[in-house]
């Protein structure tokens, strides 16, 4: 019997990815660019045994039994068990998958990266394979190659039709701006009305906008926010983040029929933070949302108490008589 246990966390992309040229290798339309938090607070975990005596493959996700026959999840495998030394004497024993995450799960969190990242690091560490794996966690979605290093993390597509260069690297470790904080304002934990896999589909097939920010705005833009954060230049990064997000939720309203992710606490959201810079007369806080309407806020550690005050003012949290705040028990 062999047991391996991984952890890995999210990213918050800056500069987002939303197109594939392939869908089976994953290879996106551009590059992108995000923050990969710390585990202490959202994060994936995955136990990964394989043993002779077990039957069948197995998958649980938040203890939950799902179907091993899903291609993405196999695709990983098959990468994974490829670069694997042949000999291994568990290289072809069943393997029994148990995944949870620790936050809201396809709510737009960002999960499927977490989630992915963190099963091929537990498969990489069972079946032995060193070298660069994000482009294995690639295969399982595509956001889950930046999950695999911490700090900055570009996605570079690559030029390579069969996908070998369209990996992950790091730009910057967290510690080289450890002053950055990112606020997850949960909006509506519920699954999001559709993936991000057939929204970015229909955006492909539909957006004129999107060729255009693929090729014209992206490529400047990771030159711009990569500057940025070497530079520690908040004013710039948040100008570029905002901007970015901006543009990725109107190419998905330029999608036909539209993708509506932002809802009207969003937007509220976007305004109280430009009221906030405008008052503070420079960029203090920057939004960006995902294909969801919660909102993750990038700013520096001086600014949290005031932002986290503002916005308990403008959204007040709804506690309940049992000291719920919407069903999340609140720690004391
Ligand atoms: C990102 N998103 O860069 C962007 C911003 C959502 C909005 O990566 O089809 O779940 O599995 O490759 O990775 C979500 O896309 O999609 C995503 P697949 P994935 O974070």
């Amino acid at each position: 019997m062999q047991k391996v246990t991984c952890i890995a966390p999210v990213n918050i992309a800056v500069i987002k990815y939303w197109g594939k040229s392939d869908e089976d290798l994953v290879l996106p339309l551009n590059d992108s660019l995000s923050g990969t938090l710390s585990t202490d607070f959202m994060c994936a975990k995955t136990t990964i045994s394989t043993s002779p005596a077990l039957e069948v493959n197995k998958f649980w996700l938040n203890g939950i039994e799902q179907s091993f026959e899903n291609e993405r999840l196999l695709n990983c495998l098959k990468e994974v068990k490829r670069r694997a030394n042949q000999t291994l004497p568990h290289l072809n024993w069943n393997i029994s998958i148990c995944s949870e995450n620790n936050f809201p799960t396809a709510a737009g969190l960002a999960s499927s990266a977490a989630g992915y990242a963190c099963l091929v690091s537990a498969l990489a560490a069972l079946y032995e394979i060193e070298g660069d794996i994000s482009a294995i966690a690639r295969r399982g979605s595509g956001s889950a190659c930046r999950s695999v290093y911490g700090g900055w993390v570009q996605w570079c597509k690559g030029a390579s039709p069969t996908g070998e260069d369209s990996i992950a690297k790091q730009i910057a470790p967290a510690s080289h701006w450890p002053q950055m904080r990112v606020l997850i304002l949960v909006v509506n934990d519920e699954r999001k009305k559709y993936s991000s896999t057939s929204g970015m589909k229909r955006s492909v097939e539909t957006s004129e906008l999107l060729q255009y920010r693929a090729t014209k705005i992206v490529p400047q833009r990771i030159e711009a926010i990569t500057k940025a954060i070497i530079n520690k230049d908040f004013q710039a990064f948040a100008q570029i983040t905002m901007e970015d997000s901006n543009q990725f939720h109107a190419v998905c309203l330029d999608t036909f029929p539209p993708c509506v992710y932002m809802n009207d606490t969003s937007h509220a959201i976007v305004d109280v933070v430009h009221a906030y810079n405008d008052f503070k007369k420079s960029n203090k806080v920057a939004y960006t949302f995902d294909a969801g309407p919660n909102a993750c806020l990038y700013l520096l550690d001086s600014e949290v108490e005031e932002v986290l005050s503002v916005i308990d003012y403008v959204f007040p949290p709804v506690v309940n008589s049992e000291g719920y705040l919407k069903g999340i028990p609140l720690s004391k």
